[in-house]
């Protein structure tokens, strides 16, 4: 294809019905195209060549289907877009101060300057939130779908009355490429939701042409025999046309009748960013992008419409001294006092504005233990935790794979969706971005969602989620929060392998927003699982493999109210001779190890926060410190409890901090293999010998 027909507009065919007349407002869209026009302007001429913002995302081209679009949104719908999303934005009715004091990276606005302003946010009270964005291309598409399937959920499990609401998801045609868009077309056709996918179609991810994201450079038509999508396909900077399309999608997606992908070809009038000169574009290329540009289109529009050159003149005036006083205002607004910077990461008090309080309070729960009954296995105990959140909290559901019928692979969700039914517990596609991202959307919606993920190693396609949804809180000033349990298994088992056995649990130590669990019997899971579902920030609980069935690990129920707060250990032993610290699968190993010996052995139970009193209490009594762990060594979280001992307790010690991990390996497969790695009792009494002789 021709290097000048990238930008062309489309000739494949469209969704729109014909009979079907706007009722758009079309001097309210001119205000908004003329107001996103003007804030470019200030931007690129004034504000970025001062430094006064650092990061620019020309709009320009994308604004008139954008504002389109913007204005058919309503209450208990929800956007998530892109950085190059705030015409969208502006015609949810965003602050003009807030769109231009985020770029500038002031208190107030999106994220009080933690962020960059392009990445927006939105809570809307009364209109449609517009979702935390994500820097990353493709992220958005997942939580969008999260909030779509929150729709139905509220409407088919909590009986709200269904309003017809949507979920819309913005993107460019380069983000259609990521594992995040295919993911969420994946959940949102066979789930058939109402999920309008919005493809900004500018021909380029930065200067890469879209040749390379779709053959044919027409996804739209790539798409067409897709099942339970609905395509609409079209030029969007034709004012009649787009708000045809826009109207027809929108309606469709409404009715119930699932999703649609509505794709617009646009042009993108500027770089990429401020800083992109657009060197891989001929000068016919560029000449042709500004023949499409809607502005003058939209002119010619509203002139028909009694808003001829005067009125639009008018406007544009109009249009100008309103961003010029949002300039003023946030030109005075502080930036962030630095000691504040910190502030957010975790619930603190105050909940965000949008997302999450969908955990049952804590009243009437205890933190001893009561123990009744039989010795009972962690599955048992994790079930029983899981079933009786469920029962209590409608606000809950566990998804994942193979979690319903089958009941999850480790058996843990057994008998859940017989008893609470497909819309609470329920299987998944086969794609960890997917469920966690899907869990996103549904924690902001309100949801309290428990998402499942099969083994250890099988979160990392849902990495990036993770972090953005740890990091949510904190990126928004305390605007949104997507509080989650994610469940998830791993370690060695009877054998190991690179695949299903790693624990690599101080990767989550390393998102911040994260709270992380690490039980080693069914009681400190019982109280751990339960504090989590009534807590207010993102969870990650890790059931051990080796220790779901293990007898060491078996317990008695410790009641039906009994929560184990985060942050602290338990001295499993008792002595003043050596203190090994350690947690998982690792605490039985370190107790057989101690045996005969005078030694504190203590199970930290969470990493996240993890009980630093305890340790350093122990250690300045009984002057040495063994870790032990199941994960790798080099960078694993005993380094970081070595150096908090060192740090503050050197003085006090009359040995060197050791540590007794797995190799630099991943786990091997043969059972004789997996023990000469993972750390043994024998390896462990050696460095106690060693210590104590020291
Ligand atoms: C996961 C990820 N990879 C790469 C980038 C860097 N990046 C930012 S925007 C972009 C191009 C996206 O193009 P497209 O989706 O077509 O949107 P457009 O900018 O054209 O509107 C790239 C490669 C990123 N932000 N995230
Ligand atoms: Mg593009």
């Amino acid at each position: 294809m021709a290097e000048a027909s990238l930008c062309a507009p489309p000739t494949s065919r469209s969704g729109a019905n014909p009979q079907l007349s706007s009722d758009t407002d079309w001097r309210e869209v001119a205000r908004l195209v003329l107001t996103s026009r003007e804030m470019d302007r200030l931007e690129e001429e004034e504000l970025v060549p001062a430094r006064q913002v650092l990061y620019q995302f020309s709009a320009r081209g994308h604004d008139l289907a954008q504002v389109l679009l913007g204005l058919k949104l309503r209450d208990g719908d929800a956007a998530c877009g892109y950085y190059r999303s705030r015409p969208l934005l502006l015609a949810l009715g965003v602050p003009l101060a807030d769109a231009l004091g985020s770029g500038m990276g002031r208190a107030g606005g999106y994220s009080g300057g933690r962020d960059i302003g392009v990445v927006f946010n939105y809570p809307n009270p009364g209109g449609a939130h517009a979702l935390p964005m994500s820097g990353g291309v493709g992220a958005q598409y997942t939580p969008a779908a999260g909030w779509a399937q929150a729709i139905r959920y509220k409407a088919e499990v909590l009986r709200e009355q269904d309003r017809g609401n949507i979920a819309l998801v913005l993107g460019g045609d380069a983000s259609c490429a990521t594992g995040g868009f295919w993911s969420a077309l994946t959940i949102a056709t066979t789930q058939k939701l109402p999920l309008l996918f919005y493809v900004e179609d500018n021909g380029y991810g930065i200067s890469v042409p879209s040749t390379y994201q779709t053959p044919g450079q027409d996804l739209a038509a790539n798409l067409a025999a897709f099942k339970d999508l609905a395509i609409f396909n079209g030029d969007g900077t034709e004012p009649v046309e787009a708000s045809r399309l826009i109207d027809a999608a929108v309606a469709h997606v409404r009715s119930g009748r699932g999703p649609a992908l509505l794709r617009l070809t646009v042009p993108r009038l500027e770089g990429h960013s401020y800083q992109d000169t657009q060197t891989y574009k001929s000068e016919q290329v560029i000449a042709a992008e500004w023949a499409r540009d809607p502005l003058p289109k939209l002119k010619a529009h509203v002139a028909a419409r009694q808003i001829g050159d005067e009125a639009w003149a008018a406007l544009s005036q109009e249009v100008a001294w309103e961003v010029a006083r949002a300039r003023e205002e946030a030109e005075a607004r502080p930036v962030l006092p630095v000691e504040k910077v910190a502030d957010d990461v975790f619930f603190s008090g105050t909940h965000a504005a949008v997302g999450g309080r969908a955990g049952l309070g804590l009243d009437g729960t205890y933190e001893e233990p009561r123990p009744e009954g039989q010795r009972i296995n962690m599955v048992t105990a994790i079930r029983r935790v899981l079933e009786q959140e469920l029962e209590a909290n409608p606000k809950m559901c566990v998804f994942g794979e193979d979690v319903g019928p089958k009941g999850g692979v480790h058996a843990v969700t057994l008998g859940l969706q017989e008893r609470f039914g497909h819309e609470r517990v329920f299987d998944t596609s086969l794609n960890e971005e997917g469920i966690v991202g899907r869990a996103v959307g549904m924690a902001i919606a309100g949801l309290l969602p428990v998402p499942e993920i099969q083994f250890r190693k099988y979160a990392e396609p849902a990495t990036e989620q993770i972090n953005d949804c740890g990091t949510m809180r904190w990126r928004t000033a305390n605007r949104f929060a997507a509080p989650m349990v994610l469940r998830v298994p791993g370690g060695f088992f009877k054998c190991g392998d690179p695949w299903h056995s790693q624990t690599n649990e101080v990767q989550f130590v390393h998102n911040p927003g994260w709270k992380v669990a690490v039980p080693s019997n069914a009681e400190d899971a019982v109280g751990l699982l339960r504090m989590a579902l009534r807590g207010h920030d993102p969870v990650l609980f890790f059931e051990h493999r080796a220790m779901l069935d293990d007898s060491w690990a078996r317990r008695p129920w410790p009641g039906d109210a009994y929560v184990l707060p985060f942050g602290r250990g338990r001295k499993t032993r008792q002595g003043d001779r050596i203190t090994i610290v350690t947690w998982g699968a690792m605490v039985p190993r370190c107790e057989a190890a101690a045996e005969g010996l005078s030694a504190d052995v203590i199970d930290l139970r969470t990493l996240m926060p993890w009980d630093r009193d305890m340790v350093l209490e122990s250690v300045r009594r009984t002057r040495r410190c063994l870790i032990v762990h199941e994960d790798l060594r080099t960078g694993g979280f005993g380094a970081e409890i070595a150096a908090v001992v060192a740090d503050e307790a050197f003085l006090d010690l009359d040995a060197p901090v050791a540590r007794v991990t797995m190799p630099d390996i991943p786990s091997p497969h043969h059972p004789s293999l997996l023990e000469a790695a993972v750390p043994s009792v024998a390896r462990i009494r050696a460095e106690i010998d060693r210590l104590v002789g020291f």
